[in-house]
């Protein structure tokens, strides 16, 4: 679906598929559950599913001769660490806007983890005292201009690098990647869950996925807690990515899933159901997820296991998309494990 995109390589390979055994068996051992971890795909500043979707990306930055990368996100951002870790890797210079998406009171929330390592890597960092959205900012705007203001050439990279025309590509390379995966492993996955909150990780799945008619397989999970903008942005996402690879045939409402059950109390705040799957997925897997991001999906999908959403025997994919480095910002509430 991708040949006539240019792709600048920034991961390892096909991020590896990981069975989830003990948690299967915990859960009741009816679903078969499995984990890709994108938090394994590169060696970019610990990886994820944002360096996916900047090999489609970075290309046209390239052709652009930008010097300076600029995005944003909120304080503990995934999105902009794997930013300035490609700037890093490409020679380019790092503009960051960091607003207060996330309510959370620990002291050290702006100090470690995610924007720890944008500042090790020379980001330069704005911190701005914004509220949380998955839109066009202001702030983004003025750090655009900024830069051109400083002689710069900025290369503009929005939230989660989602509303971006080439934003949903990384994410139908996936699900081509898992559909060779599928093929050495001898089954197929029947769900796929996946975090959604700016939308073109969902979107770009959604398309891969609904060339072999698994669209409305694709079970996001929304952790925005802005329900009807995210649906929004990721249907638009997903119809401009259809487009772009000539998929075919309309995107309708009903290839999209998305769940709004688990993303209280607000997005970057974890519930005590968070905080019990983070634990789970920790103690009987090893598997590290974030509070933010990763954790509402799982949460997400071990309840919906328990509900008996998945029909016994099914075979259930959970996207892990890297996003544990943001867990060092809440040290606090994670002192005694
Ligand atoms: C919300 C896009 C998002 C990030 O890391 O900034 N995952």
């Amino acid at each position: 679906m991708l040949e006539e995109f240019e792709r600048y390589p920034l991961t390892f390979g096909p991020a590896p598929i990981e069975r989830l055994p003990r948690l299967s068996e915990h859960l009741g051992g009816a679903v078969d559950l499995y984990a890709k971890r994108e938090d394994c795909n590169s060696g970019l500043a610990f990886g994820g599913n944002k360096i996916r979707k900047l090999e489609y990306i970075v290309p046209d930055a390239l052709a652009s001769n930008a010097d300076t990368l600029v995005t944003i996100g909120g304080v503990q951002s995934n999105h902009t660490r794997q930013v300035a870790a490609v700037a890093a890797k490409l020679g380019m210079k790092c503009r960051l806007v960091q607003e207060s998406w996330v309510p959370f009171p620990d002291a050290v929330y702006d100090r470690v983890g995610n924007i720890l390592m944008s500042r090790v890597m020379g980001a330069e960092i704005e911190l701005v005292d914004e509220g949380f959205d998955i839109g066009i900012r202001e702030s983004w705007e003025r750090a655009l201009e900024d830069v051109k203001a400083r002689g710069g050439k900025p290369y503009a990279i929005p939230a989660g690098a989602s509303v971006h025309k080439f934003g949903g590509l990384g994410f139908v390379g996936f699900a081509e990647e898992v559909r060779a995966q599928e093929a050495e492993l001898g089954f197929r996955f029947d769900y796929i869950i996946v975090c959604t909150v700016t939308g073109s990780t969902h979107a770009g799945m959604l398309v891969g996925f609904a060339k072999d008619g698994r669209a409305d397989k694709v079970v996001g999970i929304d952790a925005s807690g802005t329900l009807e903008q995210t649906r929004a942005q990721v249907m638009d996402i997903a119809r401009n990515t259809a487009d772009l690879v000539d998929l075919g045939r309309d995107i309708t409402d009903d290839d999209l899933t998305l769940i709004p059950d688990y993303a209280y109390p607000a997005y970057g705040v974890p519930s005590a159901e968070t905080n019990d799957a983070i634990r789970l997925a920790g103690r009987l897997e090893g598997m590290m997820t974030d509070p933010v991001y990763e954790g509402k999906s799982l949460q997400g999908l071990i309840d919906l296991v328990r509900k008996g959403y998945f029909p016994a025997g099914s075979k259930v994919l959970y996207a892990h998309l890297g996003g544990v480095p943001a867990i060092n910002g809440y040290s606090y509430l994670y002192r005694n494990g």
